[in-house]
């Protein structure tokens, strides 16, 4: 029997294939290269670098699993989990960004999309030339997406989009946004709509005075009464079936990414406890310490598995939006508590952002909120196995 790896348990490594390993590596050399040196001094000036998007384009990372027809990568949905991993490993917001404009922007432009739509974005979305946002979140619709009150008017020629967008990732930077609105051309179903920067009546206000996810950019979407032809409408999609295709992409790739944070939060406790002594001896040599180790490589060991598992279905065409909800519920709270619990094994250097387990505790308060709250998903949950609605 070979050793026990601490850091892989299961030898998860070994149930890649080659090129999940390639794409995991180049993941890996990139974002440890690249992004965990100028994470510091994006999260303290409250700073996204758009070049970041380019950079990852450039190196085949965005829109892992669009057709490569269209400039994606044409790689599996463990291959975009594992590129998830390592950027959140370095830090949420960027994972964010690579996530709204993999799963939220490219996704439904090739799932809903025309041909000419896709021509259009896809390889400049890719390429990380253009960058895309999602507008699905109003100041008074939250969790409950069907309340939004943006419409969509029929009007000669296209439609008129009037409505706000509130918390957009990457809105403030985006070239084209995603919007989600109540068309009255449709029976006011939700209908999406590709609109781009210049449309008269377009802005996107950026959030400031974030505590959270600094080293991402957020806005609103301002739409007064917006022009927008009738090319723009994406037709593959009706209903929040539609907004929800995108989510479900989205949540699975937090699952992995999640993990990700919590690696880093585990491998800095682990490395600062063997470091520093008290009383005499390294805190590693003590109970609760090694309590807390074991509690992280569990639930870290068990996460991935379970993220390799739903990325096997869902490749295999067998996922259902339940076992998402329950990676994405499950994986946030627990690095959640993995980052806290770190922290606090830091001591008074925890709270110091020089030693990133405190960026990525807060990072992790957003990420447990977004793509549907971990109290949403606990009731998407509770809905599947009562088959009573628990929401209204
Ligand atoms: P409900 O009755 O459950 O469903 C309405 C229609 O939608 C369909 N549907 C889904 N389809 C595909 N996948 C899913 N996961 C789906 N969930 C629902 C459903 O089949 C139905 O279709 P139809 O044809 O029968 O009409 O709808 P509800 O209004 O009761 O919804 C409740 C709830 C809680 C499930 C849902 O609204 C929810 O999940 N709320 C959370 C909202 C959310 O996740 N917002 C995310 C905004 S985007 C974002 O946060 C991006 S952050 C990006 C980053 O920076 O990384
Ligand atoms: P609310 O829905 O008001 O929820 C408040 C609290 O009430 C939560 O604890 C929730 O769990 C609870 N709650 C709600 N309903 C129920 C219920 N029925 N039963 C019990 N408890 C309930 N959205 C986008 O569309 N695109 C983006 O790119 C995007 N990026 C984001 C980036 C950041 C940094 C943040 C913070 C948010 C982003 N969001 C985005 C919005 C995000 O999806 C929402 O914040 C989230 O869905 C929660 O909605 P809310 O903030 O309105 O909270």
């Amino acid at each position: 029997m070979s050793g026990f790896q601490w850091d892989d348990p299961f030898l998860f490594d070994q149930q890649l294939g080659d090129e999940e390993r390639q794409i995991q590596q180049l993941a890996r050399d990139y974002c440890q290269e690249r992004l965990q040196p100028r994470v510091l001094e994006a999260f303290e000036r409250d700073h996204f670098d758009r070049e970041i998007l380019r950079e990852m384009g450039g190196l085949g990372l965005l829109g892992a699993t669009v057709a490569e027809a269209y400039g994606g990568a044409g790689a599996n949905h463990v291959a975009y989990g594992l590129i998830a991993r390592e950027v959140e490993r370095v830090d949420s917001g960027y994972r964010s960004a690579m996530s709204v404009q993999s799963s939220l922007v490219m996704h439904p432009i090739e799932a809903y999309g025309t041909e000419a739509q896709k021509q259009r974005y896809l390889p400049e979305l890719a390429s990380g030339e253009m960058v895309g946002c999602f507008g699905l979140t109003e100041p008074n619709a939250g969790s409950d997406p069907g309340g939004m009150q943006t419409r969509a008017r029929k009007v000669d020629g296209g439609y008129r989009l009037s409505g706000q967008k509130m918390w957009i990732t990457n809105s403030p930077i985006a070239d084209v946004a995603v919007v989600w609105a109540k068309s009255d051309a449709h029976e006011g179903k939700i209908k999406g709509f590709l609109v781009d920067r210049g449309a008269e009546g377009f802005s996107t206000p950026t959030i400031q005075a974030k505590a959270s996810l600094r080293a991402s950019v957020t806005g609103e979407i301002v739409l007064d009464d917006v022009f927008v032809s009738e090319e723009a409408l994406l037709p593959g999609a009706s209903g929040l079936g539609g907004p929800f295709g995108c989510l479900n992409k989205a949540r699975y790739g937090i699952g992995w990414g999640t993990m990700g944070a919590a690696e880093f939060c585990w491998h800095a406790a682990r490395q600062y406890t063997l470091d520093r002594e008290q009383f005499g001896r390294p805190l590693a040599a003590t109970q609760l310490v090694q309590v807390k180790l074991a509690d992280m490589q569990t639930e870290i060991a068990l996460g991935l598995q379970a993220c390799l598992r739903v990325g096997r279905l869902l490749d295999a065409g067998q996922a259902t939006p339940e076992m998402i909800s329950l990676i994405k519920r499950n994986h946030c709270g627990k690095a959640l508590d993995i980052a806290r619990m770190s922290r606090d094994m830091h001591g008074g250097n925890g709270i110091s952002l020089e030693f990133g387990v405190i960026r990525h505790m807060i990072n992790l308060e957003t990420v447990n909120t977004y793509e549907g709250t971990h109290d949403v998903h606990a009731l998407i949950l509770g809905r599947a196995q009562t088959g009573i609605q628990a929401f209204g």
